[in-house]
């Protein structure tokens, strides 16, 4: 199991690429974006993400990565592409259904695929039937005939879910040392998939059949969102009350059974705010408070949108600071971000001038960028300029600010920053 192919070179497919060439794998890297395949290929990233750069050149420089637009023969074929929703909060699994397309042809006797990308519940069963389907040579294992029984026959292949399960800004410490899920289709997909984690993760290699897998990975984010949204409707139950949630929280918190998470502008990223629909999408009428957290956390923009609207009420034509588009806090990702969501509407709903404070990004996305009435500011002259500061993201960044400079401001601290 030397050759390995990672379809899918983003937040997850790079990293793990760049890890295993580096571990002494020959990585066969895939991506659809020829940008991306030219810039990895240059041993360069084009992702943020830190110390990703060094483990790319390092991999690059040995050899041992090279990227392409399409997939090629391996031992092992990891997908690590996107698996977004749609429509009514639907999963496209299409992403995962063209990656088993175009690793088809190559797939022969004895070759793992391990699925990494977060899925709903039977996604990599899915991939075994669209498999059988296009390669009717080989013996796929199937859950429902053998259960957890080994697969038997030949041309065998094994299909496996382990969930990437790191977070963003950490991605390369816990790609080595967290415990990893292994999912098997069958018991000796599980034993292969083990044989290949074990040579480069350091922590606990934990092993079940594909389904408990795949719900294990969706639960950890559902229980998330969850606990953050308690987070989120206790801050407001606060403001209604004239209550500092704050330290309310700290207070709660001392309990020795009781760990309240952090209120914020609302949750983004492209994990917690998307994996509890996979669940809430397959068993609707079960998954009641998993669906109300997503509600309510979906809504928490709206609420900074209101409040920022009645504060600017005020004021002829606000200038008003908004410090961070980021969606958490120190890195530059702004998808899904709670905070752009915020800045788009006040900008639309011409409330002010905005002066946009993101330290990690050089330019505007294009959805902000197209207005007139704001302008990436860096955040002394925005705090300078500003009669309304609102703080969106937590940056490393704004820890240093001056509270001198926010008594002379409407202040809207959103994560509880300067309680
Ligand atoms: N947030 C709050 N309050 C909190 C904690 C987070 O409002 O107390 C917000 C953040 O600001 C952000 C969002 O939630 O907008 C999500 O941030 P996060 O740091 O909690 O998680 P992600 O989305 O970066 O990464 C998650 C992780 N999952 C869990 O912690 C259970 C990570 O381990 C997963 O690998 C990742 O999702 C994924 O890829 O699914």
């Amino acid at each position: 199991m030397n050759n390995i192919c990672v379809v899918g070179l983003g937040y997850i497919g790079l990293p793990t690429a760049s890890l295993l060439a580096t571990k002494g794998f020959q990585v066969h890297g895939v991506d659809v974006n020829p940008k991306a395949v030219e810039t990895i290929n240059a041993g360069k990233i084009h992702i943020t993400e830190p110390d990703l750069d060094i483990l790319v050149r390092a991999a690059v420089q040995s050899g041992n990565l090279k990227a392409f637009l399409e997939p090629g023969p391996a031992d092992v074929f990891i997908l690590a592409v996107p698996t977004p929703f749609k429509g009514d909060h639907e999963p496209d699994l299409s992403y995962v259904e063209e990656a088993t397309k175009a690793i088809a042809p190559h797939v022969a006797e004895g070759n793992l695929i391990v699925l990494e990308s977060t899925s709903p519940v039977g996604t990599t069963e899915k991939i075994a039937e669209w498999l059988r389907a296009l390669r009717p040579d080989l013996s796929i294992p199937s859950w429902k005939k053998s259960g957890n029984a080994p697969g038997s026959g030949c041309c065998q292949v094994f299909i496996a879910h382990c969930p990437e399960r790191v977070l963003p800004g950490q991605i390369i410490r816990e790609l080595v040392d967290n415990d990893r899920i292994i999912g098997g289709i069958d018991e000796a997909s599980v034993q292969k998939a083990e044989q290949l984690y074990q040579r480069f993760v350091n922590g606990k290699i934990l092993k079940t059949n594909s389904r408990t897998a795949e719900m294990a990975k969706l639960t950890e984010n559902a229980y998330r969102d969850v606990n953050i949204a308690f987070a989120n409707e206790l801050s407001i139950i606060c403001d209604t009350l004239g209550i500092n949630v704050w330290e309310l929280i700290e207070l709660a918190n001392h309990h020795p059974r009781v760990k309240i998470l952090q209120p914020g502008p609302g949750v983004g990223g492209h994990c917690i705010a998307v994996d509890p629909w996979f669940i809430v999408n397959s068993v609707p009428e079960q998954a009641r408070l998993m669906r109300t957290a997503r509600e309510v956390n979906d809504s928490k923009p709206h609420y900074v949108i209101d409040k920022v609207k009645s504060k600017a009420e005020r004021f002829k034509q606000p200038s008003i600071a908004c410090l961070g588009l980021a969606f958490k806090a120190d890195i530059d990702d702004l998808r899904e971000s709670p905070a752009v969501e915020i800045v788009e509407a006040l900008v639309k709903g011409n409330v002010g001038d905005i002066l946009a404070v993101e330290p990690n990004i050089q330019v505007l996305p294009k959805k902000l960028a197209s207005h007139s009435n704001i302008a990436l500011t860096d955040l002394d002259s925005a705090l300078q300029k500003a009669d309304i500061i609102l703080l969106l993201v937590n940056h490393r960044a704004f820890k240093g600010i001056d509270r001198g400079v926010l008594k002379e401001k409407v202040v809207i601290d959103t994560r509880g920053e300067w309680r």
